[in-house]
């Protein structure tokens, strides 16, 4: 079902230039063009898991090293994976567009890597390793080989100085988000006047709460995607393609 007005690229780059504030919230999908894995796309399952099989407290509990090995394997990924298009474009817009901000459900580091100076990662970071005991201990790690698959069944679990198990620093299924990102994020939404909603499944709350809370406070929801979403009924632009293509479409219009 497509909404009931189809908006003309050109409206909504007017839309972008008349802003005085824009927000971008992107998922799994602005990376996809760089080759990573999405959640729910067809690549997106691995050997026979899904995310929320192991996206959890429970199954690091149970299972640690196929955890690990699974978070090994996405780094390997995106360790050979560039930014593209569309995460270039949001970096530039840091700059070029009155007043932009950038959240992101996404753990890869990629919008970082093209440039974006101020991130707000709602889901952490898959590259920041953290005690699991919450001694406070975090490692960085990415630059260090170690951090990535050494071999493809490498179910090591790292171990803190303080003796308990390291995990990945994200946010899993059933953890609490950070407030203060939170209401960052929600601040955001409420102030601004465009908030663009790129590459996600619109599934994953709080994440998925944001269009709702800007439409609310009077802002225009355009949701970028090459698939219909629950969102897309509700948006007031959608802008049907890869973002990769579609926002560089748009910033040629501004
Ligand atoms: C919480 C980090 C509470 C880890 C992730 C029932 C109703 C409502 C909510 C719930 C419910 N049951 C449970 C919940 C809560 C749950 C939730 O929302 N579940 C959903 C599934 C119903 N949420 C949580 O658990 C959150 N925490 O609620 O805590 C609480 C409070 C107090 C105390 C304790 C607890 C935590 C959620 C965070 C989970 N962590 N990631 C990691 O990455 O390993 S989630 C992960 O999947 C991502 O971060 C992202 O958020 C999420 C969704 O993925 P997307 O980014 O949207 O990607 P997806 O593959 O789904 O879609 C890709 C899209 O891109 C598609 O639409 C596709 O068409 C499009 N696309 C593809 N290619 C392109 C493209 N678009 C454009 N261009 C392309 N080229
Ligand atoms: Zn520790």
């Amino acid at each position: 079902m497509e909404p009931a007005l189809s908006v003309p690229l050109n409206q909504v780059a007017t839309w972008l230039r008349e802003a005085a504030s824009v927000v971008a919230t992107t998922g799994a999908g602005i990376s996809a063009e760089s080759g990573v894995p999405t959640f729910r796309g067809a690549d997106g399952l691995w050997r026979t898991f899904s995310a929320a099989d192991l996206a959890t407290p429970g199954a690091f509990a149970r299972q640690p090293g196929l955890v690990w090995e699974w978070y090994r394997w996405r780094r390997a990924i995106i360790s050979r994976a560039q930014p593209n298009e569309g995460h270039r474009v949001l970096a530039r817009w840091a700059t070029s567009l009155r007043r932009f901000s950038l959240v992101t459900q996404n753990v890869d580091g990629l919008h970082q890597r093209a440039g974006s100076p101020e991130v707000l990662e709602l889901h952490g970071n898959i590259w920041r390793t953290r005690c699991a005991a919450g001694c406070g201990h975090v490692v960085d790690d990415s630059r260090s080989e170690a951090g990535i698959a050494a071999t493809d069944e490498d179910q090591q679990v790292p171990v803190c100085r303080c003796g308990a198990r390291m995990r990945p620093d994200v946010v899993w299924f059933g953890e609490a988000l950070d407030p203060a990102v939170v209401n960052r994020a929600m601040a955001l939404a409420e102030r601004c006047d465009v908030l663009l909603v790129i590459g996600t499944s619109a599934l994953v709350y709080p994440a998925a709460a944001l269009p709702d809370v800007a439409s609310r406070h009077g802002a225009r929801v355009v949701e970028v995607n090459v698939d219909e979403t629950p969102l897309s009924p509700f948006a007031d632009a959608v802008l049907r393609g890869p973002s990769g293509t579609v926002l560089r479409e748009l910033e040629s219009l501004l």
